[in-house]
C-alpha cells in the first residue's frame, strides 16, 4: 500500500516506517522535527536515537496547510498514519505557551489533515494516534469509542464521554470529535487508535529508537528502567495506585498494520483501544526493581499531576485488536532485560538532572 507517515522521525514514526517498509509497503515520511527543537530548549535529550531516518522526505508542520495539501495531492496516499502531534502531557501543562503550542500543533494540525484529505484523497484511510488518557478513569467499563446508553426510557449510541487529565489529553479529545465529524459529514474513513503508555528500546526492524527518560518526553516505564540502571530511586508519583494501560512498542507496529489491513468503510469512524496490559504504577516500579539484578529503591513523590485517581476501578476493553489477531508481547523479564541492556550501554550519558519532575500542574 502507499503509506504516508506524518511524524515519521519520532519514537513511533521511525520504527513504523521500518516495519511497514520491510513488509513491502511504499513509505513516504514527513516530520517537522519540533520535538527535537523542544528537546534542545527544555534540556531533555534522548539517551540514544536511531542513526538515520531515510524515510523522512519532507520537513514541515501539519499547521502549514498548503504544503500539507500539496504533499497529499502529489503522493496520493492510500493510508495516512498520523503521529505528527506534540506527545507530552507535562509539556502541555508547563505554561501558557506550551499549552497553546500543544493545541495548535495537535488540534489545528489534525484539522488541516482532514481538510487536505477532503480536497486530495477522500478515499484514503486515516489512522490517527489518540490516547487511552482521553477516557480518564471513569467508574464504569471503558468501551472502545462508543457507549450504548439508555436515558429516560430511550436508547442511543453515543461517543464515549471523555475526561482528559491534561491539555495534551484534551487536545486528543478535540481531535477525536473533529475526525468523527469529518467522517460523518464528508464520508472520510478513519481509525482512531486510543493507545496506552508505550515502552521499549527497539523493535525487530529498528535496533534503536529515539529513547527519552526526562520528565517531559519520557514515558513512565522507560523512565523507571533508566532510573534503576542509573542507581537512583524510581519516581512514583503519589501513592502509585493509579492504574494505567501499557503496551510494548512492537505491538504498536502490529496494531497499526492490523488497522491498515482491515480498513473501515467510507464514512466510518471507529476507535480501537490499543494496549495489552494494565498495571498500577506501584506494581510496575516494584517489578522493575525486582528484575534488575542490582535491585533498586522506589520513592513516592508528591504527585505533580493534579487529581490523578489512585483508587480502585479501571476496566478498559481491548477486544477489537484481539479479534483481529493481535498476539501481544506481554511485559516479561526478557523484555525488561532487553531494556536494561540497551540503557546500560548508554549509561554514562544519563543526565540525572532531568529525572525529577519540575512541572507542577496542580
Ligand atoms: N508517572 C510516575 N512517575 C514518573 C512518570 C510518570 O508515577 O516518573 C505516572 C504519571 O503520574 C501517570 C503515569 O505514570 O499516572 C503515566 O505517565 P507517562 O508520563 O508515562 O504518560 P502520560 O503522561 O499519560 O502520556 C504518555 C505519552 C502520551 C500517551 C499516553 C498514553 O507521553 O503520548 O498518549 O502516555 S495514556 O497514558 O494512556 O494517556
Amino acid at each position: 500500500m502507499k503509506v504516508l507517515i506524518l511524524g515519521s522521525s519520532g519514537y513511533l514514526g521511525y520504527p513504523t516506517c521500518c516495519y511497514l517498509s520491510e513488509r513491502g509497503h511504499e513509505i513516504c515520511g514527513m516530520d517537522d522535527m519540533s520535538k527535537e527543537k523542544f528537546e534542545g530548549l527544555l534540556g531533555g535529550f534522548p539517551l540514544f536515537r536511531p542513526e538515520s531516518n531515510y524515510f523522512t522526505y519532507d520537513y514541515f508542520s501539519t499547521t502549514d496547510f498548503w504544503n500539507l495539501s500539496r504533499l497529499f495531492e502529489s503522493y496520493r496516499p492510500e493510508v495516512i498514519i498520523h503521529y505528527a502531534e506534540m506527545p507530552s502531557a507535562p509539556f502541555s501543562m508547563k505554561n501558557q505557551l506550551h499549552s497553546y503550542q500543544t493545541m495548535e500543533s495537535n488540534v489545528l494540525g489534525t484539522l488541516n489533515v482532514l481538510w487536505a484529505m477532503r480536497l486530495n484523497c477522500p478515499e484514503a484511510h486515516l489512522i490517527k494516534l489518540g490516547t487511552m488518557g482521553e477516557y480518564g478513569a471513569p467508574d464504569i467499563d471503558i468501551e472502545e469509542g462508543y457507549l450504548n446508553i439508555e436515558h429516560n426510557g430511550r436508547k442511543d449510541r453515543i461517543l464515549y464521554p471523555k475526561s482528559g487529565g491534561s491539555f495534551y489529553h484534551l487536545s486528543k479529545i478535540h481531535d477525536s470529535h473533529n475526525i468523527e465529524f469529518a467522517c460523518r459529514v464528508w464520508g472520510l474513513r478513519s481509525t482512531d487508535l486510543n493507545q496506552g503508555i508505550v515502552y521499549g528500546v527497539k523493535t525487530d526492524e529498528a535496533d534503536r529508537l529515539s529513547f527519552h527518560y526526562d520528565e517531559i518526553f519520557g514515558t513512565v516505564l522507560n523512565r523507571f528502567c533508566t532510573q534503576v540502571v542509573a542507581g537512583v530511586p524510581l519516581t512514583v508519583y503519589g501513592g502509585g495506585g493509579q492504574k494505567k494501560s501499557f503496551l510494548n512498542v512492537r505491538d504498536t507496529m502490529r496494531c497499526v498494520e492490523l488497522a491498515m489491513l482491515n480498513p473501515p468503510e467510507s464514512g466510518e469512524y471507529r476507535v480501537f483501544n490499543q494496549f495489552t496490559q494494565v498495571f498500577s504504577l506501584k506494581d510496575l516500579a516494584e517489578l522493575v526493581v525486582s528484575v534488575y539484578p542490582k535491585g533498586g529503591d522506589v520513592q513516592f513523590l508528591n504527585n505533580p499531576r493534579g487529581d490523578e485517581r489512585e483508587d480502585g476501578f479501571y476496566n478498559p476493553k481491548n477486544d477489537k485488536f484481539k479479534n483481529l489477531g493481535l498476539e501481544p508481547h506481554l511485559l516479561s523479564d526478557v523484555l525488561l532485560e532487553e531494556m536494561f541492556e540497551m540503557i546500560e550501554r548508554y549509561r554514562k550519558n544519563i543526565d540525572e538532572s532531568v529525572i525529577l519532575p519540575k512541572i507542577d500542574w496542580n
